[in-house]
């Protein structure tokens, strides 16, 4: 019979999707993506990589039996999709599956930002309830708040979605307006951050966002403001964040991603209002599985019918090959 198609899966992986891989294609491990570590026999014979990212143009190149990436997850700024599309190399991703857990996570990390419950049970569990009394009243609340949405995506839309049962008002910005959409669209990210006071991004990174939120977009969220962040840490200048927690030029953060991770600026750690996730946004086994799911199933798609199931749009004309 026919040799099955080998995938290479670059480091640690979700044990779900290796299970899965290892019923359907000969599974190649390598310690990272890294074209250094790619042997004479992978060069020959991996036609897919599913991996959580972190694929460059030179791992792309030092592969020419490469035909798809499948990204566990629904962010690919790791991926260099537009070099894949070059060299006629598809390139997934896992949405859809993913956006309610997100959604839920940031309204988490909102409420908690806000009214600082890690603090307050913090407060309990260190017995102080017992010993000092009641935990202090939070500086912040959700009430009055007005909302913008940076990134009016499917995640972007769960969130809102949630937003408006807390009864807060809604604005957004995006690369255009969403057709069809009631709330309030702001043709730049300033203009979103001068009209609310919490400022949630959801959007993807890469370079298009690449520290976007900067200095002057969080003085012009202002001493109120809430920063919460839950699509990718290169978007934020996490050095001009710290700053603006310490002078007090926003009032606080609520982040899940960080621009070098797992490493969290000090002054991030340090801060007394920010409130610190270690990237679980999408973090349950329900989700992850359901992830890993379509992170293989757009493998045994494209090496059995031939066509992927959630192709990016950086390689959505990529055909397959004779
Ligand atoms: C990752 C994520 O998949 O989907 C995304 O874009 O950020 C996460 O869900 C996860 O961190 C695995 O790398």
């Amino acid at each position: 019979g026919t040799l099955p198609v080998a995938i290479l899966v670059p480091g640690h992986f979700n044990d779900h999707a290796i299970g899965r891989i290892d019923k359907a294609f000969q599974r190649v491990r390598i310690e990272r993506a890294d074209p250094a570590l790619v042997t004479a026999e992978m060069r020959k014979s991996v036609r897919g990589i599913a991996s959580f990212g972190g694929i460059d143009a030179a791992m792309i190149d030092a592969l020419p039996s490469l035909e798809i990436i499948a990204n566990f997850g629904v962010g690919y700024d790791s991926v260099d999709a537009y070099h894949a599309a070059k060299r006629g190399v598809m390139v997934t991703n896992t949405p859809d599956v993913l956006t309610e857990e997100v959604a839920d996570t940031t309204i988490g990390l909102l409420i908690n930002t806000v009214r600082e419950m890690y603090a307050a049970e913090k407060w309990l569990r260190d017995g102080d309830w017992v010993k000092k009394g009641n935990y202090c009243l939070s500086r912040l609340t959700l009430r009055g708040r007005s909302v913008g949405i940076f990134g009016m995506g499917r995640i972007g839309l769960a969130v809102a979605h949630r937003l408006e049962a807390f009864g807060l008002s809604i604005a957004y910005h995006n690369r255009r307006k969403v057709e069809g959409l009631s709330y309030e669209y702001h043709a730049t990210l300033k203009g979103l951050a001068e009209a609310v006071d919490t400022l949630i991004c959801v959007a993807p990174g890469g370079a298009a966002t690449e520290k976007a939120i900067n200095a002057e977009i969080l003085s012009a969220l202002g001493p109120n403001g809430v920063f919460v962040n839950i699509g990718r840490g290169s978007t934020v200048d996490e050095a001009a964040l710290a700053a603006a927690l310490k002078s007090g030029a926003i009032a606080a953060a609520g982040l899940d991603v960080f621009a070098d991770e797992p490493n969290v600026p000090k002054a991030l750690l340090d801060a007394p209002n920010t409130s610190l996730l270690p990237h679980v946004g999408s973090a349950s086994d329900h989700t992850r599985r359901a992830m890993a799911d379509l992170c293989v199933d757009n493998l045994i798609s494209w090496f059995g019918e031939r066509r992927p199931l959630t192709p990016v749009p950086e390689t959505i004309d990529v055909k397959p090959r004779a």
